[in-house]
């Protein structure tokens, strides 16, 4: 374990050579090469990673990242887990490993079962693990007895059959990743605007006056943005960072592309930064909000005037509810100083191609969806919605977790998408709305015997409460995972436990017709084809689609759909996603033209498609927290070496943290309030409800972050998230303001 000095700029040559290096862990040079190549290419893999757009023009130097080249390599690892792997370790031998070991033992190859009372996984056939799920299925009470998670990994294809197959079976129980993740984004968003998703492109950010990153850390977790951010700072962009840590990516990019990337002489982002306190986003929007109305007072033309007569609706009551605002306790609340703030007002009101970027930052707190509701509000003010160079950028996490949505992955699918599925197919769908993510949680403990099955993901670890939500998973009947790699989700299984192997993205798929294609969805909302070029080691390993027409045909019979002509070509499913979903009609022709398509956007061209057909002004809360003088508040945060439950390795290089991930980053005033030791181990706790809930052995690193905050590492810290502290309206888990205590 090392701790050093949190470094002031990200990228460069020893990113390379850090990518490289865990590439060279995994599988051959000749292999690396082969995977890489075709990496985000047209016609190529779209990378696993996350879902930010490619540009037009691919570099022929590679069109990836040090943590797309990760995330390859943690699929396309050349290590397997076959059937001994498992005799040899009982699931109470792999429940004390750590993530990171688990995910370093290879990929899965054949599919195992397990019952209750069993110690150890064994394998199972293909054939038998369907016919088990669909005699299991078809036992059950009622269809709602089913929950059936996504994670956005998954491509169009599958999402599409596999909503589809759930919904014919009777359910809309299909809690997702999202729900964890941008659903807040989505609350806001289709409530003031009327789509779930951002309006910019990514040519609108060499158009952009002022780009604003609130909650976000791009050097981790999208590092093909900084690309981006510099080519718009080269254009005159300012960029204004809020965000509690000085993220490294933020503040200098040193391009791996360009000589003077490579030299460290890179490319300054960040114009100002504001460190604002965790979960004072509202605070300091309304500052701003106050402050341009104030302004306007005396020249008119610094708010949008014609904008909000004409498209927006709700400007009257948000003014007088920004009038009664006191300016100088949010400042206070802010931890930000006058004067910096002034700085971000100036800037306001002299630009109005304006992009609002966001990520976890907002979206995992209590009142999430106010956060966005009020970035909305200033954009509308000023205008800066549907034209060139503005408007919002929900920036997503997994791949095609966007795409997931737009296949009608959503436990509350809207009247229209039912109807057409009802009149597509010739079956009425259930109308009720399922469950999300925390209420499917809750369903599981409180009514045991539920059958639980996951397409992708690691429930378990990304789920709030862990002790309870492992609790809610053994108490199922059955808990069926498709997975490419072993997570903490199988070791606590139903009743019955299976696990299915599937192919992944960088896999090469044959079926009947020959090869197959892919497609996915980025951030920006352009559809696009996606396909592997890696032979797998095994036949025995199925793609996402088979493995689902095959439940399906097995669970519900082919009278609705021949589920094996689907597989047996991809394009099928594309037809019927054409018929099926708006945006996607003539999906293969489109897909024949390009290879790539853009999906409709109305906000894109300022035609509101919410309710009221206006873009909403909004009136929003400000947190309201009782912090007693001995809490904390806690964000649990990704390191730089992890894909959310995935752990690539142990340092956080940016951060200055090595060779552990059990810490807690604290401001050095609240080592002293709390007389803490920093050569001790600490544990946090919190008490909600009648339930106390503790990590122990945190290292305690001193780091620049506002008093009274604190940061540690998702999931290890997520046992400490109480099941019941979740957003209002979008119910996310908050998982960036948890109240914490501690002691030594
Ligand atoms: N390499 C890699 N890439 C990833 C992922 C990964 O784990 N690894 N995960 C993918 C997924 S699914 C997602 S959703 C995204 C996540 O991408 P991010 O949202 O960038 O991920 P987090 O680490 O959760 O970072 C949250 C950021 O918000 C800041 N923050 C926390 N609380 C507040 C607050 O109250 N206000 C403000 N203004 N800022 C705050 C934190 O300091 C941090 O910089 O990345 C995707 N890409
Ligand atoms: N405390 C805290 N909790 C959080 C967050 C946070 O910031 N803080 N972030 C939340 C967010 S934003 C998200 S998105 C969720 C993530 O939640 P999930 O999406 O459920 O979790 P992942 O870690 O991405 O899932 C990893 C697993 O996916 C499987 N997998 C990988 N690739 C494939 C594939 O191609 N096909 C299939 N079938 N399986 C595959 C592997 O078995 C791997 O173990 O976590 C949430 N939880
Ligand atoms: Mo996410």
């Amino acid at each position: 374990m090392k701790i050093k000095e949190p470094q002031k700029s990200a990228a460069g040559l020893e990113a390379v050579f850090h990518s490289m290096r865990m590439a060279l862990k995994s599988m051959s040079p000749v292999k690396i090469w082969k995977v890489l190549a075709p990496l985000n290419q047209k016609g190529g893999t779209d990378c696993p990673g996350c879902a930010w757009p490619d540009p037009d023009h691919r570099s022929n130097l590679g069109e990836f990242c040090e943590n797309g080249v990760k995330a390859i390599a943690e699929e396309a690892t050349d290590r397997n887990l076959d059937a001994s792997f498992f005799s040899k370790h009982s699931i109470t031998d792999l429940r004390n490993q750590s993530d990171y070991w688990l995910g370093q033992q290879g990929r899965l190859i054949s599919p195992m079962i397990i019952r209750k009372g069993q110690k150890n996984y064994s394998s199972i056939s293909w054939d038998e693990a369907f016919d088990l799920i669909a005699s299991r299925l078809n036992q059950l009470k009622i269809p709602d007895d089913a929950i059936f998670y996504t994670s956005g990994r998954t491509s169009n294809e599958a999402a599409f059959l596999y909503q589809l197959f759930i919904r014919i079976f009777g359910t809309n129980n299909l809690p997702d990743c999202s729900n964890m993740c941008h659903e807040s984004s989505g609350v806001a968003l289709n409530h003031t605007l009327g789509i779930g998703k951002g309006t910019v492109k990514l040519e609108d950010f060499y158009h952009a006056e002022l780009i604003l990153i609130f909650g976000q850390n791009p050097g981790t977790n999208h590092p093909r943005m900084l690309s981006a951010l510099e080519k718009a700072k080269k254009q005159g962009a300012k960029v204004v960072v809020i965000n509690p840590l000085k993220e490294a990516g933020l503040l200098k990019f040193n391009n791996p592309q360009e000589v003077y990337g490579i030299l460290g002489r890179g490319t300054d982002l960040a114009d100002l930064y504001l460190q604002v306190k965790i979960n004072e986003d509202v605070a300091l929007l309304k500052i701003l909000l106050f402050r341009l109305l104030e302004e306007a007072k005396e020249s008119l033309e610094i708010i949008d005037q014609d904008f909000i007569t004409q498209k927006t609706e709700g400007f009257d009551t948000f003014v007088a509810d920004i009038k009664t605002q006191d300016y100088q306790s949010l400042v206070k609340r802010t931890g930000l100083e006058v004067s910096q703030i002034e700085i971000l007002v100036d800037w306001l009101s002299k630009k109005n191609k304006i992009i609002a970027c966001w990520a976890m930052g907002l979206t995992q707190h209590v009142n999430a969806v106010d956060n966005i509701q009020e970035i909305v509000n200033l954009l509308l003010l000023k205008g800066s919605i549907g034209k060139k160079g503005a408007g919002t950028c929900p920036v997503r996490g997994h791949s095609n977790v966007q795409g997931d949505r737009s296949m009608g992955i959503w436990e509350k699918p809207s009247k229209q998408f039912l109807d057409t599925l009802a009149t597509t197919f010739g079956f009425e769908p259930p109308r009720k709305h399922g469950v999300d993510v925390v209420q499917a949680i809750n369903l599981m403990h409180k009514e045991p015997g539920k059958y639980f099955m996951s397409l992708g993901g690691n429930f378990l670890s990304a789920a709030p409460d862990t002790n309870y939500t492992a609790k809610a998973l053994e108490q199922t009947q059955m808990s069926v995972h498709i997975s490419t790699k072993l997570n903490r989700s199988h070791l606590h299984h139903g009743e019955i436990g299976l696990i299915l192997p599937c192919l992944g993205r960088t896999d090469v798929i044959v079926e009947k017709s020959g090869p197959q294609t892919l497609t996915v969805e980025n951030s920006m909302g352009t559809v696009h084809t996606t396909k592997g070029f890696v032979k797998s080691h095994t036949n025995r390993l199925l793609s996402e689609p088979h493995i689902i027409s095959q439940i399906a045909s097995r669970t519900i019979g082919d009278d609705i759909v021949d589920w094996q002509s689907l597989i047996d070509d991809y394009d099928r499913i594309r037809r019927l996603i054409s018929k099926a979903v708006v945006g996607f009609e003539s999906f293969n022709e489109k897909l024949k033209k390009d290879g790539i398509f853009d999906l409709p956007n109305g906000p894109r061209n300022q035609q509101f498609t919410n309710d009221i057909g206006k873009a909403r002004f909004t009136i929003n809360e400000l947190p309201d927290y009782q912090m007693d003088p001995d809490e904390l508040l806690m964000m649990t945060i990704r390191s730089h070496d992890q894909f959310n439950t995935t752990i690539y390795g142990l340092d956080d290089r940016y951060r200055g943290v090595f060779g552990t991930r059990k810490v807690v980053l604290m401001n050095e005033a609240d080592v002293e309030k709390h007389d803490l030791d920093v050569d001790w181990p600490v544990t946090l706790y919190n008490t909600h409800g009648d339930k106390k809930r503790e990590v122990l052995g945190l290292k305690i690193v001193i780091y620049e972050i506002p008093k009274g905050c604190i940061a540690t590492y998702f999931p290890e810290c997520n046992v400490l998230i109480p099941l019941e502290s979740k957003a209002r309206k979008s119910n996310t888990p908050a998982s960036k303001s948890i109240k914490v205590r501690l002691f030594q």
